[in-house]
């Protein structure tokens, strides 16, 4: 299996993508299709990424003074460069991150949803008006550009999660530096060029600095994590770098805005549509090779369902087409390196050892991309929730538990640290309400009758526990972008104080 070079030039030259001289310190991309690299982009230092913080301050000042609405008409323009691209865009998320087509389309077109969502939003920021005690007094709260906004993003979703931020803060006045995956490094630099045609459509008002992106390795993380000059920074990706993260951006009293690890449970009852759920794990479960923070990993099934349920997965796992991602009628591509690959197998020999069966899970295409890691997504029955299922591997192993009462299934599908996505498939509606009700999943999404993966943009996207607590795209995820002020406002010629005080002079 070989990428053929003149794709990867006609994708990047469509997208305006220049690669670096090679005498410029440069990170190269590799394709997890065939091990073999893409290009090269310029590497940035501690030191450039500084300045970058600095250009971004002054852009701030200039920003947050454009109405939100003309704001917002840069985010519409982007879209339309997202739209006229997203073939060329949806392909090199493919190339670089390895997703089939269509899941790289759907990521560019979650990106035009989230530009269409920000543009709605900027003339919809608004604060309430609260009743004042004080006679004559009128309180409410305004919500101000917050800053410059650092992001730090994962090879998994390249470009959706940091349009999210990306879309939101510009609309919200602020002025956006990105670090993304160094195994995505030309998909960031498409999105600064896409980006970059939307500036010069839109005109003089926009000032220099707008979006940056620093290329590089820990230390370029680091840079914008220490800069008090980052009042935001929104991270993706594992729960240990989240630990790294918050702590430093908390020591600065900086807001950071985290989403991490999931361990995403699906909850099958036994009066559940086998057919509906099957479909509906098999999706999460296997789908962008089990390396989505919202990959349904456990499944719960209630024991009477059991077998027939398993019969069923196991028949959609044997007729999966793993391959090329980019040949039409691929479900299922390669892992990202031989890291992820490695990882993988440790967890299975790890679940064997803690008494699993495991079906699948074996490398294959090896003679063909001996550079490159497809495997047969993995089921493996447990005897029950033991350490390694407890920990989120990025990788398409579906764990499989039992349960007989319902409280139970609940119990074990709280029992983990992290609490991202989830779901219950079920046709009995005191299941289902009890799922989704405050004694049900702990999750920040909790789902019935679909999977666990491919929310929508129109919701707040995030988890709790070790997930982090962030909340990004829908919703009021915007408040996580500006910075409220109450204002109280006297209209009288009096001073009443609140609380009754009083202070006579
Ligand atoms: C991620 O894996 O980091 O819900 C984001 C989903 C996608 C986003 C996933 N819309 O699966």
């Amino acid at each position: 299996m070989k990428v053929e070079r003149d794709i990867v030039d006609r994708t990047l030259a469509e997208l305006g993508v220049e690669c670096p001289g090679p005498q410029e310190p440069g990170l190269v991309s590799v394709s997890p299709i065939d091990g073999a690299p893409l290009g090269r982009v310029r590497m940035h230092t501690a030191a450039e990424v500084a300045g970058m913080v600095e250009t971004a301050r002054q852009a701030y000042a200039a920003w947050r003074l454009v109405p939100a609405p003309r704001r917002g008409e840069l985010i519409r323009l982007y879209a339309d460069e997202l739209r006229a691209h997203k073939q060329a865009l949806g392909r090199l998320v493919s190339l670089e991150a390895g997703k089939i087509i269509s899941e790289g389309q759907g990521e560019v077109q979650e990106m035009v949803d989230i530009c269409d969502f920000a543009l709605g939003l900027s003339r919809q920021l608004h604060g309430l008006t609260i009743a004042s005690e004080r006679p004559g007094h009128r309180m409410m709260e305004t919500w101000h550009p917050l800053g410059v906004v650092g992001v730090i993003s994962a090879f998994n979703f390249p470009v959706a999660v940091w349009s999210w931020n990306f879309a939101l803060a510009i609309v919200c006045g602020n002025p956006v530096i990105w670090k993304p995956s160094e195994k995505t490094l030309l998909a960031a630099q498409a999105c600064l060029a896409l980006f970059g045609r939307a500036l010069r459509r839109y005109g003089d008002e926009a000032p220099a600095g707008l979006a940056q992106v620093a290329q590089g390795g820990r230390e370029v993380g680091e840079a914008l994590v220490d800069d008090p000059g980052v009042a935001l920074l929104s991270a993706t990706g594992s729960t240990a770098m989240g630990r790294a993260v918050g702590p430093r951006v908390a020591a600065r009293f900086g807001r950071s805005l985290l989403e991490l690890g999931g361990n995403n449970g699906v909850i099958v009852a036994p009066s559940a549509d086998l057919e509906l759920a099957c479909r509906g794990i098999v999706f999460a479960a296997v789908g962008t090779c089990g390396q989505r923070c919202t990959t349904t990993r456990r499944l719960i099934v209630h024991a009477d369902v059991r077998e027939a349920l398993l019969a069923r997965l196991r028949q959609a796992y044997a007729h999966l087409s793993i391959g090329d991602p980019l040949a039409s009628g691929t479900l299922v591509g390669p892992l990202i390196d031989a890291a992820a690959f490695d990882a993988m197998q440790a967890a299975l020999r790890e679940a064997v050892s803690q008494g699993a069966v495991v079906h699948g899970g074996r490398r294959v295409l090896e003679r063909k991309a001996p550079k490159a890691y497809y495997v047969e997504p993995a089921i493996a029955e447990m005897p029950g929730q033991t350490d390694v299922v407890r920990r989120e591997t990025f990788a398409p192993i579906l764990y499989v538990m039992s349960y007989r009462e319902y409280d139970e299934a609940i119990a074990m599908h709280n029992e983990v640290s992290q609490g991202l996505s989830s779901a219950i498939f079920t046709n009995d509606l005191r299941e289902a309400e009890s799922f989704l009700s405050a004694a049900g999943s702990d999750c920040g999404i909790a789902n019935v009758n679909l999977g666990t993966s491919g929310a929508e943009i129109g919701g707040a996207f995030g988890g709790n526990k070790e997930t982090g607590g962030g909340r990004e795209s829908g919703s009021d995820a915007w408040k996580n972008y500006m910075r409220r002020a109450t204002n109280t406002v006297n209209y009288s010629r009096q001073l009443p104080l609140a609380q009754g005080v009083k202070f006579d002079i």
